[in-house]
């Protein structure tokens, strides 16, 4: 239960929620995408071999990864080089080894207590003006450093430079501030009653996107295809199946980037070895649009041409873009909101057209 001053905030009621979507690895239809078509059907040998080693060695790291559970491991504990961090590190990830494998026990567990999080993936909550300002406070030191990381990297940006990552060591305050947000906003209990174990704040990345990013606009750039698809950037994390608590620290409407979330796509059934491949492919450079990530992802075997990050590859009229178009909320709302999602559902945001979005992401897992 939330304390008082929490409001939580529904889904628009255009939208949809999406029915039983099943994942299969031909629901993006590439052999008849204008940017892939051709460069599947002239892939050459050696190019099937580069993309195919590219593949295997991805998919070795990904299940070491997926193993000890990496995203689950504090940033302090990930970051620290030395030989008593190492041996930290080490028991960290034994002890998840040994935790199982939670998506698969979240999906059956989440009960009433998660309110609509079981059906939608998504929950938002709005918080006490007095309680932002001390947010607002606490990350102030954060955020000024981020902004003046940006400020060096011109032209370009990739999305990860517009993240910063915050140490809960160096942080304390901060991380103080948020866990006692989290709790009374009542995330924690939903998080909980979601996961089916008692959830915990893992990780905390102040986030600045204007409109000099660039992240999400140019894609298929040697292309004829210059409009963006009503689903570009809508992606699956490739991140092993974690929540984030998202928190805006600006007012957040349509041109300023909403985070949007395709309501009920946390049910998308998908066989783990397809969601193995999609998170490979995210992270090894083949899901990329340009054209030397499409003729290596074009060239792999058709069960592996697969990503988490589909969605500016989605035509409109397909039954995946239509699914999208009704069922995506986007999340306008004041500063002090905070958006729970689970990650393997598919969302976007960030994708600023006017002015400045500050958020805060929080890693809950
Ligand atoms: O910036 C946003 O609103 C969403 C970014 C995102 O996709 C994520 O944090 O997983
Ligand atoms: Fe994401």
């Amino acid at each position: 239960m939330a304390a008082s001053g929490y409001l939580t905030i529904e889904p628009d009621r255009s939208v949809k929620p999406v029915s039983d979507l099943g994942w299969t690895p031909d629901l993006v239809d590439y052999e008849n995408h204008g940017a892939y078509r051709e460069l599947i059907e002239r892939a050459p040998i050696a190019l099937r071999l580069e993309a195919m080693t590219i593949f295997a060695v991805s998919m070795a790291k990904l299940l070491v990864k997926r193993t000890i559970k990496y995203e689950f491991i504090p940033y302090d504990t990930r970051a620290d080089k030395s030989l008593g961090g190492r041996l930290r590190f080490a028991g960290a990830a034994l002890k998840n080894v040994v935790r199982g494998d939670a998506r698969a026990r979240r999906l059956a567990a989440a009960g009433s207590d998660a309110g609509n999080m079981g059906e939608h993936g998504i929950h938002v909550v709005t918080m006490p003006v007095d309680r932002f300002t001390v947010l607002d406070e606490a990350s102030r030191i954060e955020f000024d450093r981020l902004a003046a990381r940006r400020g060096q990297s011109n032209g370009r940006r990739q999305f990860e430079e517009s993240r910063g990552q915050a140490s809960r060591a160096e942080q304390r305050e901060l991380f103080d501030v948020i866990e006692t947000t989290l709790k009374e906003a009542g995330v924690f209990d939903v998080a909980s009653a979601y996961l089916g174990r008692k959830a915990r704040l893992i990780d905390v990345n102040p986030q600045i996107n204007d409109t000099s990013d660039t992240f999400w606009r140019d894609i298929f750039p040697d292309t004829e295809l210059k409009s963006l698809p009503p689903t570009a950037y809508c992606h699956r994390d490739a991140s092993g199946g974690d929540l984030k608590a998202i928190i805006y620290m600006t007012d957040v409407d349509d041109r300023t980037g909403p985070f949007s979330y395709v309501v009920g796509s946390n049910r998308m059934k998908l066989e783990r070895l397809d969601d193995l491949i999609c998170e490979a492919n995210d992270s090894n450079g083949l899901a990329g649009t340009d054209a030397r990530s499409r003729a290596r992802f074009a060239a792999l075997p058709a069960r592996l041409r697969q990503k988490g990050s589909f969605g500016n590859d989605v035509r409109p009229e397909t039954p995946l873009g239509r699914e999208i178009g009704q069922g995506l909320w986007a999340v306008k709302a004041g500063k002090g909101s905070i958006v729970l999602f689970d990650t393997k559902g598919i969302h976007r945001g960030g994708m600023v057209e006017a002015g400045e979005r500050r958020v805060i992401t929080c890693v809950v897992g």
